[in-house]
């Protein structure tokens, strides 16, 4: 049996050392590299992981164990998520109950992405899952091997207190960090929308992963991270891995002493991008189509486009097929138009004859301009 407790710690933050923040890496190691190597990540700085490192990316395993030797430096602090978590409990657990809707995600992943940790993790024990049995067969196995990286995982704190920011995967589910610690590390790691719902306004900020902060808003959808400053909440969750037009964000707090106006961040997407050789002026009235809201109703199926009322809004308009689901729903869509100078460099997400969905600056929306490609 594995136990994971609800861990709180308190870290004091030496004044002129640089806070670096990433969350919701899911296996996603070369982007994590990639915005640690752009911040010119070193030895002086602080690197706070807010949680969920595995599953859902191409190198759950690989992403786990550099981390893992990242903090044997003293200066790379991670904290537990939802996932890392879970998954956890689900290996340990499995039974003949459960293994066969475990397989039926590892497939899902394997057609998705072409690997998943439970995948990763049997092969350097030497088995191949190819059935609910083969999962059973190695389970022993994978995790007697695994021993150094499971309780790695299952000790890493729930919650990270320091002079002026508190750090969880999902929120506090109380105001006072203390009182959080008869919370389950579920409870902790997996709250949903948590600068939406929760009630409380906080004394320091609460720097969070797990909700990708595109979910927040519902007219022009953006991955950057967002500071809500009446609660005392910045939200980082870029959506990497998750959807895919995600980022994976890092957070620049440049000291602890600092203003929330001095914070910023970069980001890493790994989408190819291109120029705009036009200018183009933004929508004023636009609307953003996530899962919570996917339902919509096809007025007239068309060749490349067709043209639906989304239900939630009952707004009427035309889109790529591509985007459609079961014919009624409609996921990650938006009918933004994306303000565009010439020269601005812009991620592209998908095209069509009408023009291109993409993004620029963590902002999603069309283009209908010419580009180019340097
Ligand atoms: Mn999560």
């Amino acid at each position: 049996m594995i136990r994971i407790d609800t861990k709180i710690e308190h870290i004091t933050v030496d004044a002129g050392k640089r806070i670096l923040v990433t969350s919701d890496i899911h296996g996603y190691l070369s982007y994590f590299k990639k915005v640690i190597d752009n911040a010119c990540f070193c030895d002086n700085d602080i690197l706070f992981i807010v949680g969920d490192i595995i599953e859902k990316g191409p190198e759950s395993l690989k992403t786990l164990r550099y981390i893992m030797e990242l903090c044997k430096k003293g200066n790379v602090i991670p904290l537990i998520g939802n996932v890392d978590a879970y998954r956890l409990k689900l290996i340990y657990n499995l039974s003949e109950e459960s293994v066969e809707s475990y397989y039926n995600y590892i497939l899902t992943m394997r057609k998705w992405i072409g690997t998943s940790f439970y995948e990763e993790l049997a092969a350097e024990c030497g088995f191949t899952i190819n059935s609910p049995d083969d999962i059973l067969l190695s389970k022993q196995a994978v995790i007697t091997h695994f021993e150094n990286e499971f309780n790695f995982l299952a000790n890493l704190p729930a919650v990270i207190e320091t002079q002026s920011y508190i750090f969880v995967h999902g929120g506090l589910r109380e105001k006072q960090v203390s009182d959080n610690s008869v919370k389950g590390v579920l409870e902790l790691t997996k709250y949903d929308a948590f600068a939406e719902n929760t009630p409380h306004i906080f004394d320091k900020y609460v720097i969070t992963g797990h909700w990708p902060v595109v979910l927040y808003g519902n007219a022009v959808p953006q991955m950057n991270p967002v500071i809500n400053r009446e609660k005392k909440i910045i939200s980082i969750d870029g959506g990497c891995g998750v959807k895919k037009d995600g980022q994976l964000n890092l957070l620049i707090i440049p000291d602890i002493n600092c203003s929330v106006d001095e914070i910023s961040y970069i980001s890493y997407d790994g989408m190819p991008y291109v120029y705009a050789l036009d200018n183009q002026e933004p929508s004023t009235d636009s609307i953003y189509i996530s899962w919570i809201n996917k339902e919509i109703r096809i007025l007239e199926k068309g060749e490349e486009f067709s043209y639906i009322e989304h239900i939630k809004s009952g707004r009427k308009m035309h889109i790529p097929n591509n985007y459609l689901r079961n014919d009624n729903e409609c996921f990650d869509y938006t009918d933004y138009v994306l303000p565009v100078s010439k020269g601005d460099r812009l991620s592209i997400i998908s095209k069509n004859s009408k023009g291109c969905i993409a993004k620029k600056d963590g902002v999603i929306g069309w283009y209908f301009g010419k580009y180019s490609t340097e």
